[in-house]
């Protein structure tokens, strides 16, 4: 087996890449700030450019004192992590957060490494393992690589869960009945991140008669800090209309090297968000940088994709998403307007189809807390 790089060796071999990357994003460009058409729908023409390249990057949609907001949250989240993933103190001795709700909130990963490449985890979606660089000697055994339940942790990260403009990117994409997803916040510490191995996110969907290629949603990723080439998304565009990527054959035919030759970063600033098709070919490196990355990620479907599908990746495979329960879950982004109203109430509020006149029943309080934002993961709508 070949002798794994040091970080530092890990970021010098890369550098080629990412200045080769980032002048093929610059030609393909597909970002700008958001643009509404007439009718205060998202404007055709950056519809038209998601769905030609899979992707499409939106400048300084969060603004400033928002992503200072979401900042101290995670910051708090990360500093009450437990040290790993058995562990029930923080790093400073104290009981840990996240206990309280029914699925842990905290993944970790070892320092530099990749969980899920080469491993039958996740539906087997990875199928290559990454470059795992080698830490530094004095990097802890484990480290925090995704938090998730951005709207049960935090009341910021609920309040951009009913980002009227993020909500009306989702409608534009999916419909005006579209459905929630999931979340999960990547974090990925300067010389300690992880990598996610190259992969398509959608698993249930690939042979269906009605395969296109929406029929497995999108995401979004609010980012906290800019995003460098070295820590940030990369993708192939244009490979979510490919149907399911070879990926082993991809990387195969590229001299066993996982720097695909096609891939561009989605290198941004705080407060740029990304929205990238679940069907693109996408990975992110061992983040062998100086630089912390934080992208607050969640993701909508097509209501048609996920009524009467069946659990998949984080669900439990026995799991049928009826209408009950896909309603159940999409009271989050009910109580989220809400909650977004109240805090911001000079911003326009969004009207979200499914739940018009059921406005009363999903004011945001301590109530609805308990009865549909505590624990709301457990019925997340994963294909
Ligand atoms: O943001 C990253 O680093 C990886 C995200 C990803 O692979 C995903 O959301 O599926």
């Amino acid at each position: 087996m070949a002798v794994a790089p040091t970080a530092a060796q890990h970021a010098a071999s890369m550098q080629t890449y990412f200045q080769e990357g980032e002048q093929r994003a610059q030609q393909i460009g597909n970002r700008g700030p958001v643009k509404l058409a007439s009718d205060g729908k998202l404007h055709p023409d950056i519809r038209e450019a998601f769905l030609e390249h899979g992707f499409y990057i939106f400048e300084g949609l969060v603004n400033e004192d928002e992503i200072a907001l979401l900042r101290t949250e995670i910051e708090r989240l990360i500093d009450r992590a437990p040290v790993g993933k058995n562990a029930s103190l923080d790093a400073k001795g104290r009981p840990a957060y996240g206990q309280k709700f029914a699925q842990p909130i905290y993944s970790f990963v070892k320092p530099l490494s990749d969980p899920w490449g080469g491993t039958e985890l996740l539906s087997g979606r990875h199928p290559v393992k990454m470059t795992q660089p080698a830490p530094d000697a004095s990097a802890p055994d484990e480290v925090v690589q995704l938090i998730g339940g951005m709207c049960q942790t935090t009341d910021p990260g609920l309040r951009l869960y009913g980002h009227p403009m993020l909500l009306t990117i989702a409608e534009a994409i999916n419909g005006d009945d579209f459905v929630p997803f999931n979340d999960a916040t990547f974090v990925k510490l300067p010389g300690l991140g992880g990598s996610v191995a190259w992969h398509q996110d959608g698993v249930t969907h690939w042979d269906s008669p009605d395969w296109d290629p929406g029929i497995h949603g999108f995401n979004f990723q609010v980012q906290l800090y800019p995003a460098t080439s070295a820590n940030c998304l990369w993708v192939v565009p244009g490979s979510h209309k490919e149907g399911r990527v070879d990926i082993k054959g991809l990387i195969a035919e590229n001299d066993g090297s996982e720097l695909l030759p096609t891939a561009i970063p989605l290198t941004c600033n705080a407060g740029d968000v990304t929205i990238a098709n679940r069907q693109i070919l996408h990975c992110s490196f061992a983040n062998t940088s100086p630089n912390i990355r934080v992208a607050m990620t969640f993701g909508f479907h097509r209501r048609r994709s996920v009524v009467g599908a069946k659990g998949a990746l984080t669900q439990k495979k026995s799991d049928v998403y009826d209408e009950k329960r896909v309603f159940e879950r999409s009271r989050v982004i009910a109580v989220a307007i809400d909650a977004r109203a109240q805090h911001y109430p000079d911003e326009p509020r969004y009207i979200y189809q499914p739940f018009v006149g059921l406005e009363d029943e999903f004011r945001w309080s301590p109530e609805t807390y308990e009865r549909v934002i505590k624990d709301y993961n457990l019925q997340d709508l994963a294909i």
